[in-house]
């Protein structure tokens, strides 16, 4: 089979990093087609300098990477430095980037991706707020069925929320690109927190980034190292969770993924559940589903994926 045409849609981010490398790391399953930064976990001028960085690091410096939208569709952009660190991508010491972002604007290239291609044959891999996409469809409609899936990461259910008490952060930021996203109609697999936060870094799982010995290795057992130090302190578990990796994993084995077809609505108008994805898990609704909602991963299985992969690089 030929691989997937994808463009990743990103606020790097640690784990969007390690997305990011499993998906440069895997040609057989995925071809990149390009690399699109949003305004997220921080500014959007830091998250297209780490999209860069990533691209170096994994000697990958053919791949596009365009600037997108600087702030959310309607509101102030909220970022997530208490998670990520300064720079966003705190940690490893990592060099400047030498490749210059691509001319042009993320969504432009987005819109020009879906029309220059075959109907059906691009996926959007959106790993932080959904400002871009949202922006694409709401500019140029006659896109919208041309794409084949959307796979992203956000949102929750029995996890509830990480930045309010009912909302995840890629979710909250943007809850009205969000439900520009969801009222699409296109086929969309999300990956919430309930299955992240399944995906947890141990030490054994670390150890093996680590045992890599090479540059990527080191990287992100450093960047992991990173995230745990917050992550610990706030849930207390015995690792943290790696998410975005989640949506780059699904598509090279969507087996170690389980999940319900269900309707999911974004929450616009309460400030009290502002971007909470009201999930209808248990069917107690007659609204059509549109979303497969994944809940359980093979965690070992995953890791192992992402150490075989990252050894590649
Ligand atoms: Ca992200």
């Amino acid at each position: 089979m030929a691989p997937r045409k994808i463009i990743i849609d990103t606020d790097p981010g640690q784990d969007d990093a390690v997305a990011i490398l499993l998906a440069l790391a895997s040609p057989e399953e995925i071809e990149v087609l390009g690399i699109t930064a949003v305004a997220g976990n921080v500014p959007l001028e830091l998250t297209a300098k780490n999209a860069r960085i990533v691209c170096e690091l994994a000697g990958k410096t053919h791949i596009p990477v365009y600037a997108g939208c600087d702030r959310p569709l309607k509101r102030p952009l909220v970022t997530a430095e208490h998670v990520h660190g300064k720079t966003g991508l705190d940690g490893p010491v990592l060099p400047d980037p030498q490749m210059a972002l691509t001319d042009g604007h993320a969504v432009e290239f987005i819109i020009d991706t879906l029309r220059k291609n075959k109907p059906g044959t691009v996926t959007l891999c959106p790993l932080g707020p959904l400002t871009n996409i949202a922006t694409a469809f709401q500019k140029t409609p006659d896109i919208i069925d041309r794409v084949q899936e959307i796979i992203l990461m956000g949102g929750a259910y029995f996890e509830v929320g990480n930045i309010t008490p009912t909302a995840e952060f890629n979710i909250y930021v943007d809850p009205e690109a969000a439900d520009i996203v969801f009222k699409s109609g296109v086929p969309t697999v999300v990956m919430p927190l309930d299955v992240t936060h399944k995906a947890l870094v141990t030490k054994q799982r670390n150890d093996a980034f680590r045992a890599l010995v090479t540059k990527v290795g080191q990287a992100v057992a450093e960047m992991t190292d990173f995230f745990e130090r917050f992550d610990k302190e706030k849930y207390g578990s015995e690792g943290a969770p790696l998410h975005d990796p989640c949506v780059t994993a699904y598509l090279i084995r969507p087996e170690l993924f389980s999940g319900r077809h269900i309707n999911v609505q974004i929450e616009t108008q309460s400030e009290l559940t502002m971007g909470m994805t009201v999930a209808d898990w248990w069917g107690v609704t007659d609204r059509p589903p549109n979303a497969l909602f994944i809940g359980d991963i093979d965690a070992d299985g995953f890791f192992d994926l992402l150490t075989e992969r990252l050894a590649r690089l």
